[in-house]
């Protein structure tokens, strides 16, 4: 990892909202590509952050200011994620499901998707099936995507394609779902689409699109 990843990261660790932006910055003034900013400094800051959460190392109030260094750093990037065709693929609603409060990696295959060409409404964090069954109404969406980051919130993603269902709306939408708990095999089982991480999610996407 170079040194400029690593400052990044530590910026996220240390939850330094200042030198996450200034050192993304910096990296950027160097040359070097969003891609990378975003997998070697942001993620992998936030993924140690994630070690350190389960080794009992920092506690939720430290998490959530690493969170606010980690979206410091990503309004930085934006831009730079957003390079290339502007033309509207396709519409996506995006919601952090029922329960769950987790939105950065939600945003982050936001983002992504918003620079491959999608259109996206985001629904925030704790949605309801009733809510995104709502806004599919409302928005007539060519995808859902649902994020849940915890074992006790991914069931809310099953209960939101029962509830789209019932409302004869199913076949109308494809659905996207990821977070840390979510599986391949769990998508299948609920009949979702799955992906692991922000790029292969728009990949997934141009797939489910046939774009
Ligand atoms: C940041 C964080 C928080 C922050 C969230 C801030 C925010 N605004 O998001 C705060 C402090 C609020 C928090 C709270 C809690 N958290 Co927390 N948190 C994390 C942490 C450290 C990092 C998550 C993260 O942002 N990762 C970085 C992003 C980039 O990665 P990602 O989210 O995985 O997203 C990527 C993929 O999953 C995928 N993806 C994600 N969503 C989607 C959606 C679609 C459609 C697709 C296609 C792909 C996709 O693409 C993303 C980008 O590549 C994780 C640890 C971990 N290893 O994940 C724990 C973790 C998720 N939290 C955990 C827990 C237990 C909690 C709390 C219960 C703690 C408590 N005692 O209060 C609460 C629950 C609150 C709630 N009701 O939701 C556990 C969950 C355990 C479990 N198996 O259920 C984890 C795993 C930590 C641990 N090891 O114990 N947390």
């Amino acid at each position: 990892m170079s040194v400029l990843f690593e400052q990044i990261a530590d910026s996220i660790i240390d939850g330094m909202i200042e030198e996450a932006r200034d050192s993304v910055q910096k990296a950027l003034d160097d040359g070097c590509e969003g891609k990378d900013i975003l997998n070697e400094g942001l993620i992998a800051g936030m993924n140690e952050v994630g070690v350190l959460f389960k080794e009992g190392e920092v506690f939720v109030p430290e998490v959530l200011i690493s969170a606010k260094a980690m979206n410091a750093g990503m309004e930085v990037l934006k831009p730079y994620l957003q390079e290339g065709d502007v033309k509207k693929v396709g519409k996506a609603v995006f919601a952090t499901v029922k329960g769950d409060l987790h939105d950065i990696g939600k945003k982050l295959v936001a983002l992504m998707m918003e620079g491959a060409g999608y259109e996206i409404i985001d629904l925030g964090v704790d949605v309801s099936p009733e809510k995104i069954v709502e806004a599919v109404k409302q928005y007539n969406p060519d995808i859902i995507g649902m994020s849940a980051m915890l074992t006790t919130t991914m069931v809310a993603m099953k209960e939101t394609i029962e509830t789209l269902k019932e409302e004869g709306l199913y076949e109308k939408v494809k659905i996207m779902i990821g977070g840390a708990p979510v599986s391949d095999k769990y998508a299948k089982q609920i009949g979702a689409n799955y992906s692991s991480d922000a790029s292969a999610a728009v990949d997934l996407a141009n797939q489910l699109m046939a774009v």
